[in-house]
């Protein structure tokens, strides 16, 4: 396995094979089949353009020649952050054949993380867009380009603007190339829910492979499923649950949409014939709303909701009010999925988040010792399993607090299990702020902040908010002889820091000293109860 990354232990890879969860499938095959039985297939539909499975398969392999020609190897890592389009999925099939895994980056991403990202793998290449809602990538490759000297291509889709275009690269003349090991890491997402610097998650072709196949078979996903990604497909939750990466491999197609509003996805759900799609809570609101006002038949719908908390007043709409199938997940880019199944009962989504993907996904849910806890208490979930990874990327010291010794992920998240032995999330104990699905490590933005000339002293905590769920808010302790910083002023500091705009603070707050338990830490219970309700003046009319 690609060194920095920690292999499964052989006995259980070889119990997950013997299982048949993993079977020796590469990713970069996943279009291969459909191509030769049914090339005029479609397979993606994107930008109001339709690709069939023989063109999707042809550029990749022309774009895996052409980056081999440039010198891009096996085991070799390149930064790709492209918005929902067929390029991105090109893309991505063109390293998986070069098994050379590309690291994932969100959109919303910006000096900060994709600098980082470039030097903590020390990519060989940088893929970017060029201009989007006014951003202009490849501005912010020239930055990175100079503290990343590893990095040997910055590839645009697009403009290039002196850079290499991407489309250039993909006119190659297709190569016989070796085929990658299984076993062997297919690419790298990043992690919601740790701690400081993102870390970065190992996904292998084989637990990935299982992962799509799983969730597809689950779904009801086959040859005549049509995908809706509304949310970025850099996100596990849209490429493979069973999402884009799964609908191919079933045969189907892939729908891409740049967002999940209303305006956009709807007229695509009624012209495409969508039959599933995957959301965060904080849209269906807007869907349930906006619904009314569109000729659209949601009923062969299937909607996956899940990646932040859903109330259950919102779920329990969705049946009556759309006509569409909810089902609840519990996800992790990590590699554990709990979800409601399409068939069980109404209620099911509305109070749990379901049952796990695989039979030998092993969850328990333990106290503060590691002990666990009676049935049905709540307690941090710890959990190990054919798709969830042993370590995270180059982070041995991380590793040793994020694993128990015997390879359970500690997921942070504080769980109750039903009798029938379905997930309830009950709250977090990880230093995160769940921004309607987007996770904002509070440890990395206190960093930035912590720079400010006017702030002494910082902690970023979650608020509660009506539209997303939480917000973050900055509880900052001035620096004395200082003019207090200004909420606009700490965004402007942190945003020209090159951090993405979703982790800048939303509310900021004062204290004259932070709270700190016992152990010195900075008491973080205390200050979110403390500004719980005080947080948006506007909620509590
Ligand atoms: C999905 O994945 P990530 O990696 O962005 O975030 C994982 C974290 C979990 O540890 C948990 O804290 C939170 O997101 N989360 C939920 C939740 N589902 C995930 N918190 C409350 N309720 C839920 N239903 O978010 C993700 C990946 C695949 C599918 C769906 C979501």
């Amino acid at each position: 396995m690609l060194q920095g990354c920690v292999p499964w232990p052989e006995e259980a890879a070889a119990r997950y094979r013997a299982a048949g969860y993993w079977r020796g499938e590469v990713l970069g095959g996943l279009t291969a089949e459909t191509a030769k039985s049914d090339p005029g297939r479609i397979a993606i539909v994107a930008g109001g353009r339709r690709h069939t499975y023989a063109e999707v398969n042809e550029r990749a392999d022309r774009l895996a020649a052409g980056l081999h020609a440039l010198g891009v190897r096996a085991g070799d890592r390149v930064v790709v952050q492209l918005p929902n389009s067929v390029e991105f999925v090109v893309l991505c099939l063109a390293l998986f054949r070069l098994g050379a895994p590309p690291v994932l980056a969100l959109p919303a991403h910006r000096r900060s993380e994709i600098g980082y990202l470039c030097s903590l793998t020390e990519a060989v290449a940088y893929v970017c867009p060029d201009v989007v809602q006014g951003f202009d990538y490849r501005e912010m490759a020239r930055e990175i380009g100079r503290d990343a000297p590893g990095l040997r291509h910055v590839l645009v889709a697009g403009d290039p603007a002196g850079f290499r275009s991407l489309d250039e690269v993909a006119e190659a003349v297709p190569a016989e190339l070796p085929a990658p090991d299984p076993g062997e890491v297919a690419f790298f997402l990043l992690s919601g829910g740790t701690t400081g610097l993102p870390k970065l998650i190992p996904r292998t072709h084989d637990d990935y492979a299982f992962q799509i196949r799983a969730t597809a078979e689950a779904m009801g996903f086959d040859e005549n499923g049509v995908y809706l990604a509304a949310l970025p497909i850099a996100h596990n939750a849209a490429l493979g649950c069973p999402g884009v990466l799964g609908a191919l491999r079933a045969g189907g197609t892939a729908v891409l949409a740049g967002s999940p509003s209303p305006d956009e996805v709807f007229p695509l759900i009624a012209r495409e014939g969508v039959t599933l799609t995957t959301l965060m809570p904080a849209f269906l609101p807007l869907w349930l709303d906006l619904a009314d006002l569109f000729d659209v038949d949601l009923s062969n719908l299937v909607i996956e909701v899940g990646g932040a908390k859903l109330q259950p007043e919102i779920a329990a709409r969705v049946r009556p009010e759309l006509g569409a199938t909810l089902t609840h997940w519990f996800g992790m880019a990590e590699g554990l999925l709990c979800f409601t199944r399409p068939q069980d009962p109404p209620e099911a989504p509305v109070h749990t988040q379901g049952r796990p993907l695989c039979p030998d996904d092993e969850m328990r849910v333990v106290d503060e010792d590691g002990r666990d806890v009676p049935a049905g208490a709540v307690g941090e979930l710890i959990a190990r399993g054919p798709c969830l990874l042993r370590g995270y990327y180059r982070a041995p010291e991380y590793n040793e607090r994020a694993f128990t010794p015997d390879g359970y992920l500690r997921t942070g998240d504080l769980v109750s299990l039903t009798e029938r032995g379905e997930l309830v999330v009950e709250g977090r104990i990880k230093d995160v702020v769940n921004r309607g699905g987007e996770k904002v490590p509070a440890e990395e933005v206190e960093e930035h902040l912590l720079a400010h000339p006017a702030v002494r002293d910082v902690a970023v905590v979650a608020v509660p908010d009506r539209a997303l769920g939480e917000k973050t808010c900055a509880v900052v302790v001035a620096a004395a002889g200082a003019e207090p910083p200004t909420l606009g002023g700490l965004r402007d500091f942190v945003q020209a820091r090159g951090l993405a705009e979703y982790k800048l603070p939303d509310r900021l707050r004062f204290v004259d000293a932070l709270p700190r338990t016992s152990i010195g830490k900075i008491d973080k219970v205390t200050l979110r109860r403390r500004f719980a309700d005080r947080a948006d003046p506007a909620q509590r009319r």
